[in-house]
């Protein structure tokens, strides 16, 4: 059968057009001759958001009368994108609203390119959050997502003079048409102060009397679940100052310049940080972090309080919180607060419940990464919640530690919370895990590396408590609305509701070896790179041809990710054509997109030597247009979309063990790029699903890459004995690509020779065979389209609602309730 599972809307286009046209007059204050594609653009959104806020409400109503257990998905980060499509695509409304416009002379496409993204995030941990609640939506589960409304999120990234620059994001500067500000769920939020101890009828408690509160607003971003039936919420904080004067208890002085306090409270919400590894010690970041998860337990406190008073014995059956990543754990020690000290909870009661409620996903394991707080600063900022914090980890070493391991000091130093070594730090992990109940990696190989090489002892003192759930993409923005060329031949041969059951494409595999359906899809294919040659145009005026291998390596620049490997093997082709200018190789565009973290010295040294590289080989007419590099500047959601559907190869190549999972690998080799990577995160789920024969792997895994360090490992090995290699190196040396300035790009080759901290050369010469790999394959255009319908048939297991689905049955013990019909 074909059967939709989006559901016709009650609409016609006819009146779709009224609609928009009645927004465009009576919400925007324009009218047909004069209006601005971008009020066109926000005349649709309001249009649409005639369905969507009827969708929250039924959904609302729905949850509040069942009772409904719920999760609580606490990120600092939602890398939304773009919301139109998706929201017109879950809804149904695409195709309707693509002949409206036509009809009134506009192309949908065009229109929606006025949208600017929603870059509240950074990279893959962001991402993964916008699929996880697109993916909750859809399966119909209670759930909210909570994080900060930052005024400007990722940086806007330009390169000058090929090196990078930093712009501000400034996606609401006129305002979104998709948030609803609930004035009347303000939370008040407290930092600072200190602790006093009130002794009373011979017993204590401690009241906090803060040194400063600050307002925390929600803005409520509607989030359609696929079909339209189920809107859950996106509730983002905002910051803002006190109504009252800002009071310091302790500093009775400081209230002259209240201005000044109240720019404070408002930098709060101000801009996300833009690193995705732990950026030492800024107040204003734990600030952050406190802010959105005390202002998001607050939330959920009014709501059970509503409905159940001060009986908290149905607390846990109701609320699941989850951790993504340790920003938020915080909200550990502020549940215990609450329930403790204003609900008046004893200890145990209360971490019994504090437990049973919060989980956390790891999704790294790079101990830079690992998020350590001075104890210092979190006295200063949350008196109370250091001594909460204190408290735990004492009962946790006495009662658990110390009774499966008596008089064991190494283990109770390895295991606390607070770690003694350098000024006394507040290990967040450690935190995480003891007050959780499940603990989760994002790719198999990630969760069994969390266990045996993070935290052993504590998988030995809670075995069940470690798990895995591996990573997923939502199909209906990474295939469906993206890719609609791909998406309307897959349609020919499968069901309709596809999109929600990706399983479904299995029945491609058949056709991997039929000739014309290789042909058809090797010619969307074809068709999306024809429309990507043009964005390369106009982004960096590089001209390349669809012919080409579209080479595809799109992720946050960083070492251990070694986009300098495929800089290396780039260097490495162009000087096989300048030795022989009849060196046989199909003709290749090498893509990147990256931003890096800004105060990432030697990332950014990487960018600027590929862009100077590219620089040269681009306008070199001795090598005949055979390879053309291009660096997409402001690498963000909204051009992942065009561009994956027009990628051949996805590359992969970080060192084995250090990508947690990987999500950008799953988008690409959905949309029929072959994979080129090592055994690293999901990389090793894909092979595994798509076959080892339809992706190319090489290099080091983690067992050869643990050896080959305890062997000691010398870059200057690989360097010595591999011609091209050094070659290679010493061309960074030269002034060949930065003309009568010799060294610039000195400091990738020496961090290289000297240091290698990812191991690219030991893994150089493997990577260099298996590019030739993918080059034979791809001139074996038959065999090549046979592996890339593979990929595309093979990766129902990446679909986020499997991830959402595991999420539910394995750690949050979650129902679907679906939405009451209109
Ligand atoms: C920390 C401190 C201050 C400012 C920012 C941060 C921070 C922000 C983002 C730290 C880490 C952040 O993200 C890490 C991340 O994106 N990890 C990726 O998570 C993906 C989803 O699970 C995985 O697929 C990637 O492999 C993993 O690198």
């Amino acid at each position: 059968g074909k059967k939709s599972a989006a559901p016709k809307p009650d609409m016609t286009v006819k009146q779709f057009k009224e609609t928009v046209i009645k927004h465009l007059r009576s919400t925007l204050g324009t009218y047909e001759e004069k209006a601005s594609k971008q009020a066109w653009n926000q005349a649709i959104a309001a249009s649409v958001n005639e369905f969507i806020f009827d969708g929250v409400s039924r959904t609302r109503k729905t949850h509040a009368g069942k009772d409904a257990r719920a999760v609580h998905y606490l990120s600092l980060e939602f890398l939304m994108g773009r919301l139109m499509s998706n929201n017109l695509q879950n809804l149904g409304l695409y195709e309707l609203a693509d002949k409206a416009m036509k009809e009134l002379g506009f192309e949908l496409a065009d229109i929606l390119e006025e949208e600017p993204d929603m870059a509240l995030g950074n990279g893959g941990l962001g991402r993964l959050a916008a699929c996880f609640i697109d993916s909750m939506a859809t399966l119909a589960l209670p759930a909210i997502g909570y994080g900060i409304h930052y005024e400007h999120g990722l940086f806007r990234q330009e390169f000058f003079k090929g090196r990078q620059v930093e712009r501000p994001d400034q996606w609401r500067e006129f305002g979104s048409p998709w948030e609803i500000c609930r004035p009347e769920s303000e939370q008040v939020v407290k930092l600072y102060g200190y602790v006093e101890t009130v002794y009373e009828n011979g017993g204590s408690h401690k009241v906090w009397h803060p040194g400063r509160t600050m307002r925390a607003i929600p803005w409520d971003i509607p989030i359609v679940g696929y079909g339209g039936h189920n809107v859950n919420v996106l509730r983002l904080w905002e910051s803002r100052a006190d109504k009252f004067f800002d009071w310091d208890v302790f500093n009775s002085g400081g209230y002259v310049d209240a201005y000044t306090e109240s720019v404070q409270a408002e930098t709060v919400s101000k801009v996300l940080y833009p690193n995705d590894e732990t950026d030492a010690g800024k107040e204003l970041r734990l600030i952050q972090q406190y802010f959105f998860s005390a202002a998001s337990i607050a939330d959920v406190m009014r709501r059970f309080r509503n409905a159940h008073g001060n009986d908290f014995s149905k607390f846990t059956a109701l609320n699941a919180l989850q951790l993504n990543d340790t920003h938020p754990a915080i909200a550990i020690p502020e549940l215990m607060r609450v329930l403790v000290d204003e609900e008046g909870i004893s200890w145990a009661e209360a971490w019994k419940m504090t437990r049973e409620t919060f989980s956390y996903t790891n999704h790294t394991l790079l101990p830079e990464a690992l998020e350590k707080w001075p104890l210092r600063m979190i006295q200063h900022v949350l008196p109370r919640h250091m001594e909460i914090i204190f408290e735990i980890n004492a009962r946790f070493l006495k009662d658990e530690v110390e009774t499966k391991w008596p008089g064991n000091d190494g283990i109770k130093r390895k295991l606390s919370i607070i770690e003694e070594a350098n000024g006394q730090m507040v290990r967040m992990g450690n935190l995480s895990v003891v007050g959780s109940h499940a603990v989760n990696g994002v790719a198999q190989i990630h969760s069994d590396l969390v266990k045996k090489d993070l935290f052993p002892e504590m998988n030995e003192l809670w075995p069940g408590k470690f798990l895995n759930v591996t990573n997923g993409i939502t199909p209906r923005r990474w295939m469906k609305a993206c890719n609609p060329r791909l998406s309307t031949l897959i349609e020919k041969h499968v069901d309709a509701d596809w999109p929600r059951y990706l399983e479904k494409l299995t029945a491609l595999k058949p056709l991997a070896d039929d000739s014309k359906f290789q042909k058809e899809y090797m010619a969307v294919k074809h068709a999306n790179k024809e429309d990507f040659v043009k964005v390369i145009k106009e982004l960096t005026d590089v001209d390349v041809s669809a012919d080409a291998i579209f080479d595809v390596q799109i992720k946050r620049l960083h070492e251990y990710k070694r986009q300098h490997l495929n800089l290396l093997y780039i260097m490495a082709l162009y000087r096989r054509l300048l030795i022989n200018p009849d060196y046989d190789m199909h003709p290749r565009v090498f893509i990147f997109g990256a931003k890096a973290a800004p105060g990432y010295y030697l990332a950014k040294e990487i960018i600027f030597a590929i862009n100077k590289v590219a620089e040269k080989v681009n306008n070199d007419p001795r090598i005949k247009d055979k390879i053309k590099v291009v660096f997409l500047p402001n690498y963000r959601v909204s051009l992942a979309e065009k561009l994956i559907p027009a990628a051949d190869v996805s590359q992969q190549i970080s060192l084995a063990g250090k990508e947690a999972s990987g999500t950008g690998n799953m988008k690409l080799a959905l949309n029929g790029a072959i994979t080129l990577g090592t055994l690293d995160g999901a990389n090793i789920e894909i092979a595994e699903e798509a076959g080892e024969e339809n992706v190319v792997i090489f290099g080091m895994d983690v067992d050869e890459v643990v050896e080959t360090r305890e062997q000691g490992y010398n870059p200057g090995h690989y360097y010595q004995n591999n011609e091209e290699l050094k070659a290679v190196l010493d061309w960074l040396d030269s002034d060949f690509f930065t003309p009568g300035e010799p060294g610039l790009l000195s400091a990738v080759k020496h961090n290289l020779v000297d240091h290698d901290p990812y191991m690219v050369l030991a893994d150089y010469q493997s990577y260099s065979d298996a590019q030739s790999k993918i080059d034979a394959l791809y001139r074996d255009k038959k065999a090549w389209a046979r592996a890339a319908i593979i990929n595309t048939a093979s990766l129902a297991k990446f679909n986020s609602d499997r991830s959402i689905q595991d999420y539910a049955d394995t750690i949050w013990n979650l129902k679907p309730i679906k939405a009451a019909a209109k």
